[in-house]
């Protein structure tokens, strides 16, 4: 778990659907896949979850950006929340044993907040500058990144502006994982994109042990 972070965005897919990125990027070894789209109805979210749900089954941990009822109803291994979602403490009290919570985070404060209130992952984000997230934060950079892996002990990984080029040093710094969205889904060939990035931070973190 915690490799390789794909999130979902039919905006950036050059017209591939949720479902088809979702099946190109576990086939190149995506190990976690997330279901992040803020315009589709709940009807819309819960029939695209389900359909994701099925393809991650045994080969990927599925998560759903936002909405823990989406989450809860398809079946999903977790929810992904930022820090104006649901409280931590909330949404674990109503979801299922071993069930995933991740937590988006820009500081040391928001990842101890995070940790303490119950979360199995922080989201360090964003690392870098990201155009693919429009309202994102001040970007946190690798010296925030390091204070944060130093500051908890749940699993880190980082997210915004990541791509085969920086993500052996963010690896280097400590994280379990990155997630990204348009080194891969806004790729020509999703699988191969994926596959390449699988094999960096697979090697990357050979070099850390
Ligand atoms: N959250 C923080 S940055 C970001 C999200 C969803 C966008 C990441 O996209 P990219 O294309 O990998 O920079
Ligand atoms: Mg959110």
């Amino acid at each position: 778990m915690y490799g390789l972070y794909v999130v979902t965005d039919e905006k950036l897919s050059h017209g591939l659907s949720h479902t088809e990125i979702t099946r190109r990027a576990v086939a190149g070894g995506a190990e976690m896949m997330q279901l992040r789209d803020k315009e589709k109805s709940s009807r819309e979210l819960y029939e695209t979850a389900c359909e994701m749900r099925e393809i991650c089954r045994e080969r990927a941990v599925f998560i759903v950006n936002d909405r823990l009822d989406i989450a809860l109803a398809s079946g999903a291994d977790g929810v992904h929340l930022g820090q104006d979602d649901l409280p931590v403490p909330k949404a674990r009290r109503l979801s299922p044993e071993n069930f995933l919570i991740g937590v988006s985070v820009g500081s040391v404060r928001e990842a101890v907040a995070a940790e303490t209130a119950g979360a199995d992952y922080v989201s360090v984000s964003p690392v870098f500058a990201t155009r693919s997230k429009t309202d994102a934060r001040k970007v946190c950079g690798i010296t925030a990144l390091r204070e944060i892996r130093a500051a908890v002990h749940c699993s880190v990984i980082g997210i915004g502006g990541v791509n085969s080029g920086n993500t052996p040093e963010l690896i280097a710094a400590g994280l379990d994982g990155v997630a990204v969205i348009s080194a891969v889904v806004s790729a020509p060939d999703i699988t191969e994109a994926a596959s390449c990035l699988a094999t960096v931070i697979q090697k990357a973190k050979g070099k850390r042990s």
